[in-house]
């Protein structure tokens, strides 16, 4: 059974859900991936949010750009975490899809993360997950280790060649 399910409202939003797929991925995370559009096809996007947690999800992250009602309708069906990723836009630089997403009211959280903050989206969902899951809790310490020794490296390195090299 997916885990987690990725949904956007456009397949213009797919260069920052892959991002949120890539890390699953990494982490071993069974995923699933749609392109459902709340306003478009509102009848497809009911039966996806009702269906999510006989499907067993734990988890759903959430993309969508500019009047962005994708997540915050998600997270009014869906009874578990949902992150949204609120798109760049052109016009309005994703502000738009922003406060779209974070400003939801009392009662129906959405875990906002930055604008096409794709990686950390999918890092939130690993989080959650594993706070009942010892082996992905590991995966994900060891994530962060590696994280840090790229940027000791980096130092390293500054320090060898000096910032004009850099
Ligand atoms: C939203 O409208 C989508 O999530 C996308 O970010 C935005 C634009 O969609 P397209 O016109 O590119 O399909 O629903």
């Amino acid at each position: 059974m997916p885990q987690v399910g990725i949904v956007m409202g456009s397949d213009s939003d797919m260069p920052i859900m892959k991002k949120a797929a890539d890390v699953l991925k990494e982490l071993g995370i069974s995923f699933e991936m749609h392109i459902i559009s709340a306003h478009r096809e509102p009848d497809e996007f009911f039966a996806f949010a009702k269906g999510a947690e006989e499907k067993g999800y734990k988890v759903i992250i959430a993309g969508a750009g500019m009047a962005a009602h994708l997540p915050g309708m998600c997270a009014a069906i869906f009874p578990m975490p949902v992150i949204g990723i609120p798109m760049h836009t052109t016009s309005l630089g994703g502000r738009d899809s922003l406060y779209s997403i974070v400003q939801m009211p009392s009662g129906i959280p959405v875990a906002t993360v930055a604008i096409n903050g794709g990686q950390n989206a999918g890092l939130l969902a690993a989080k959650i997950l594993a706070t009942s899951d010892a082996d992905l809790l590991q995966k994900l310490k060891d994530y962060s280790a590696s994280m840090k020794d790229a940027v000791v490296a980096k130092d390293a390195r500054l320090k060898e060649v000096g910032y004009e090299n850099y």
